[in-house]
């Protein structure tokens, strides 16, 4: 096994890959910015090393410096958790230069499925149900406009290097078409250095479920069943939740095979995750693959009690997968706490947390970097804290999270835990009957701040 894994990454999932090394015997290496050093990772590490400055791009995003602390530590292996480094191919590229072991895909797999075109042509490849659209890249207006008026609008522009939700434009009529392709294309150049085009059906409120699959190096792969993610404001997912409520066991079987199906026909190796749009009438539609651990991974620990973590560490060194596809017997349900005011358009909220109080209890999870008397930088993403909760049905999850939401206590910076009490407490939300559109018409204005 690995003896000693750099964690490329910082916050709660630094944390979360150092407790799995723990358990496994595994030497842990930190790195951190400036901005961090007193940050719990730091302290959890067996050694830590100061990297660069607080922005990213001098500290977390630097992979030189990143890999020269892996050499100087021999560290045999990299964790890069999620965002950051997590899915640059350049960087995974290196570390096999280096002969350090990135545990996450290959610079192939990601430039692959980074490609948003080229992974749609790939899964449809292998039999996964994609949306009807472009064969590939468009070449111009013309051909966009043709194509719409044979599928039907309303359709969809999306960036071929887009992803959470940039470059894309939903197109209403063939008016539209021009300024909404000349804005998608102006936007994605800017964002991604790449205008390129891919065009589909627009699916209307659909829900968006994700599969978590695991695959090995003998080009195996299994699932480990869904999460539902539609809770999202401005494509930031604030809760998620399995088993989703709009799945069946039939619809599960199909979703799960096809997602296999898709890992199996690219040999994906590691922890990956398959999102689909779901649409009213309980159609499937492939919408992109992640090629790393998921900010929402614990939800699926806590109904398959396995560590995902410790998952793609063992397939990393070369183990295959036990290769069992999971059907749910639990509920789990994570809240994602950020330092942001729910009350003023979710505007970040840094600072120093003077007081806190963390819930517990039967069925209560917190994956957290912070404590009281901590500062939180501006520099990063704002999320302090996943508060995740299981139990035997959806009504108990839902009235354990509201429970452990209100035992909660974070002074001194504002937080989500007002809205998310709110949404627990929400007919429709209860219910189950939700789509990627619900918080577009959620009322915040009663949220106490
Ligand atoms: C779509 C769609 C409807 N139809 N594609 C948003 C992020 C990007 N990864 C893909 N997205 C969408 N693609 C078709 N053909 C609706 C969305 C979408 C969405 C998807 C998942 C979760 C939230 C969303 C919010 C707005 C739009």
């Amino acid at each position: 096994m690995f003896k000693k894994i750099l964690i490329a990454n910082r916050g709660e999932i630094a944390l979360r890959v150092i407790r799995t090394c723990r358990e496994m015997g595994i030497k842990t290496v930190a790195v951190y910015s400036k901005a961090d050093k007193d940050s719990l990772h730091v302290k959890f590490a067996d050694e830590a090393i100061c990297i660069g400055e607080a922005p990213s791009r001098e500290s977390y995003l630097n992979m030189t410096r990143i890999i020269s602390a892996a050499e100087i530590t021999n560290a045999d292996a990299i964790h890069p958790g999620y965002g950051f480094l997590s899915e640059n191919a350049e960087f995974s590229e290196i570390c096999r230069e280096y002969g350090i072991k990135f545990i996450g895909a290959s610079p192939e797999m990601i430039d692959q499925m980074g490609d948003k075109a080229t992974a749609k042509a790939t899964m449809k490849k292998a039999g996964v149900p994609t949306v009807p659209g472009s064969d590939g890249l468009l070449k111009s207006v013309a051909e966009g406009k043709k194509l719409a008026k044979k599928i039907g609008y309303p359709v969809i522009l999306k960036a071929t290097a887009g992803g959470g939700g940039r470059g894309m434009r939903i197109v209403k009529n063939e008016d539209g078409f021009q300024k909404a392709w000349d804005d998608a294309r102006q936007e994605s150049g800017a964002a991604f250095g790449n205008d390129a085009l891919y065009l589909e059906k627009f699916i209307e409120e659909p829900r968006h479920i994700e599969i978590q699959i695991v695959g090995d190096n003998k080009g195996r792969a299994c699932h480990l069943s869904e999460r539902d993610c539609s809770i999202q404001r401005r494509h930031q997912k604030l809760v998620e939740e399995t088993p989703s409520p709009a799945m069946t066991p039939e619809l599960r079987e199909e979703m799960g095979k096809a997602a296999i199906a898709g890992a199996e026909a690219i040999g994906y190796e590691g922890a990956g995750t398959i999102e689909f749009l779901v649409d009213k009438y309980g159609k499937f539609y492939f919408m992109e693959m992640n090629t790393r651990i998921q900010v929402e991974h614990p939800i699926t620990e806590e109904v398959t009690d396995f560590d995902l973590i410790k998952e793609q560490i063992k397939v990393a060194w070369g183990e295959p997968i036990i290769g069992i596809n999971y059907t749910p017997k639990l509920y789990a349900m994570e809240c994602r706490i950020n330092a942001e005011d729910p009350a003023r358009d979710f505007r970040p909220s840094p600072g120093k947390i003077t007081n806190m109080h963390m819930p517990g209890g039967h069925g209560v999870r917190i994956d957290s970097h912070v404590y009281a008397g901590y500062v939180i930088p501006p520099n990063y993403d704002s999320m302090i804290a996943k508060l995740i909760v299981s139990g035997q049905s959806r009504e108990e999850v839902i009235t354990r999270m509201k429970r452990a939401l209100e035992e909660f206590v974070i002074e001194g910076i504002k937080t989500t835990i007002p809205f998310h009490i709110k949404l627990m407490e929400d007919e429709q939300f209860k219910k189950g009957k939700f789509t990627t559109a619900f918080l577009e018409t959620f009322d915040f204005s009663k949220i106490q701040g």
